[in-house]
């Protein structure tokens, strides 16, 4: 008879044989399944029903043509994916991502994420990510609607408010949300608001969802602060990227009394000493779609570094809000000796294995993506809700039950890490309670 541990190295190989090169694919699955020896002694019959192993693979992967035609009239082909990871909770739920380096090892691993993030929030929703290796960078308003009409053409027959509901993610906001349900719209000749998430409040979205990863994370880390005795107003902040998760985390920090001293995008880092300012940032980013390194004409006293490192920037609470490791194990000892005290990861996994061991070493208050970042999705639940009696709510009342959420999920994960014997190991804590969620749900359903 192998030992639990033995079994789940077993499983891990098995996944790397089977999803050769899918890197990003194979450190999401270690990072989870490394934490479950001591779930798979209490529980045995995860074990017996082999409910790992149906995790880690996917209900359903569809990977398709997306052909569009430029500006210039030459035709372009991209490629799209839709991997539909789960569906035991609810409906397959999760965002598109358009960014030149997806493929399928990156949409695997946030497919994967997305599973136990959405378990953890409690609500009902299955897990799933799709997108396209479309670049919007530099494209037209018209490009970008011929490619997400050509993307949709294609998917909306997987798609369906009680089938799978996607959103947004990098490169995907409210233009290209726009796009997609309008095509989607015609093609069905339904006005199905529930199929996608992060609409426009003029029309069937749901306030505060644009806000809500971003807050959350912030929220995140107020209560990880809290459980210490500790609070976040007039902490020194560093949020990197500059899209919709770094701004609204970088909006809520402020509101909250902390000094937020960098912001980056993927040229480079914006280190004002004096604080952010944020209605630039959005003015740049939202409006204008331009390079963060615009931020320094307008504030000569701000220090612009192209291809800088933002963890090198001094702070007590970091939150990465970009991409996936971008924060390596020798950022994150920079952080700690420069007396960082919290990390709340907004984006998906954005610190490696390495850099995670330097935090747990440290001691450091480290809030991981699928706990940190749930407030997204999340609200998107509520967004499903609101449609699904057609109703929409206040901001305030949205901004509280995204609050009651947060303080849950912390909760929760506080909780169960303790259960396990690891007190103030919130990964292990968000992995545990995802997976326990799923796990019965399975187990009730039967072999499918
Ligand atoms: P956006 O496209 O709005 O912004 C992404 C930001 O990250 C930009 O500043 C971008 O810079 C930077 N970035 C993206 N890719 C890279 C890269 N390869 N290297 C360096 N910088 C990069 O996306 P979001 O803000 O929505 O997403 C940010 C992160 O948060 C992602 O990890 C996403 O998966 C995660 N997330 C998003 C949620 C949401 O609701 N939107 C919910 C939960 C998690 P540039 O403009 O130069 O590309
Ligand atoms: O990673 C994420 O949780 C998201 N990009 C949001 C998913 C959603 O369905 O709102």
């Amino acid at each position: 008879m192998s030992t639990v541990n033995e079994r789940i190295e077993r499983i891990y190989a098995e996944v790397t044989r089977r999803n050769q090169g899918e890197l990003e694919f194979h450190q999401a699955v270690k990072e989870v399944i490394e934490c479950l020896g001591p779930v798979l002694r209490k529980h045995p019959q995860y074990d017996e029903h082999k409910i790992i192993e149906r995790i880690c693979e996917p209900e359903r992967q569809i990977i398709f043509r997306v052909p569009w035609v430029d500006d210039r009239g030459e035709v372009q082909i991209n490629r799209g994916f839709r991997v539909q990871f789960s569906s035991v909770l609810g409906p397959y739920k999760g965002g598109f991502r358009f960014h030149p380096s997806v493929y399928l090892g990156i949409i695997k691993f946030l497919g994967f994420e997305q599973i136990f993030k959405n378990a953890v929030t409690g609500m009902p929703i299955g897990g799933a990510k799709g997108g396209s290796d479309f670049d919007p960078k530099g494209r037209s308003d018209a490009e970008v609607m011929r490619f997400c009409q050509s993307f949709m053409l294609e998917l909306y027959r997987h798609l369906g408010e009680f089938t799978d509901v996607p959103a947004g993610d990098i490169g995907v906001g409210a233009r290209e949300i726009g796009f997609l349900f309008g095509q989607y719209k015609r093609i069905t000749n339904r006005y199905e608001s529930g199929v996608i998430t992060g609409k426009s409040p003029k029309w069937g979205g749901a306030l505060v969802r644009k806000e809500a990863t971003g807050y959350g994370a912030v929220f995140f880390v107020e209560q990880m602060l809290a459980a210490r005795g500790d609070a976040i107003e007039g902490k020194t902040c560093v949020v990197s990227g500059s899209g919709n998760v770094a701004i609204y985390a970088i909006e809520k920090l402020q509101a909250l009394g902390a000094k937020v001293v960098a912001c980056s995008d993927s040229d480079g880092v914006i280190h004002h000493a004096k604080g952010l300012d944020l209605d630039l940032i959005k003015q740049l980013k939202e409006v204008e779609r331009r390079r963060i390194r615009d931020y320094a004409h307008t504030h000569r006293d701000a220090q612009y570094v192209e291809r800088g490192n933002i963890w090198d920037i001094a702070c007590q609470v970091a939150l990465p809000c970009a991409t996936q490791n971008e924060l390596d194990e020798a950022s994150a000892r920079k952080l700690v000796a420069n007396g960082c005290i919290a990390v709340s990861e907004g984006a998906n996994m954005p610190t490696t294995p390495g850099g995670i061991r330097v935090f747990e070493d440290a001691r450091i208050a480290f809030g991981p993506g699928k706990a940190a970042n749930a407030g997204g999705v999340a609200t998107s639940a509520l967004e499903m809700q609101q449609n699904a009696s057609r109703d929409a709510w206040t901001f305030e009342y949205s901004e509280q039950r995204l609050h009651e959420i947060m303080t849950n999920i912390h909760r929760n994960c506080y909780e169960t890490a303790e259960e396990f014997g690891s007190p103030g190991n919130y990964s292990i804590g968000a992995n545990i309670v995802g997976f326990r969620r799923v796990a019965d749900a399975m187990l009730a359903f039967g072999v499918i």
